[in-house]
């Protein structure tokens, strides 16, 4: 745990979120600031800052989340397909340093990424 981190706290249950999923590895919940009809963080309990600082020891939990977000997406019955992101670094637009996928869906979702 990171004492100074959001998704820490959300995790050690001192900020509350609505845990749409937990197992011993992670939590899915609602983005607070949703960009499509369903909009969940997946987050590893593990505090790992970026898919930049994953490394090798890393590969299965960063598999499960994966996995996860495909669990998650059938329960949503997100039929239609959706959108996986992970953020990572300035340039790829990450804001809490604390890994995470998007799981985005009920929408169309339109490309490039700006
Ligand atoms: P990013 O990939 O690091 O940019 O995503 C961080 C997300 O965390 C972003 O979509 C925020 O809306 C979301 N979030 C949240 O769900 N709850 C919070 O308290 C904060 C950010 I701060």
């Amino acid at each position: 745990m990171s004492h100074d981190c959001l998704f820490c706290k959300i995790i050690a249950g001192t900020i509350p979120a609505n845990r749409v999923y937990e197992d011993e590895y992670c939590i899915g919940f609602p983005d607070i600031n949703p960009q499509a009809p369903t909009h969940l963080l997946i987050i590893p309990k593990q505090h790992i800052a970026s898919l930049a600082k994953a490394d090798p020891e890393h590969k299965p939990l960063v598999g499960h989340l994966m996995s996860v977000a495909t669990q998650i997406a059938r329960s949503h019955k997100l039929d239609n397909g959706y959108r996986v992101v992970v953020n990572t670094g300035d340039h790829g637009g990450q804001t809490v340093h604390h890994l995470h996928l998007h799981l985005l869906g009920g929408r169309p979702m339109a490309w490039p990424p700006g």
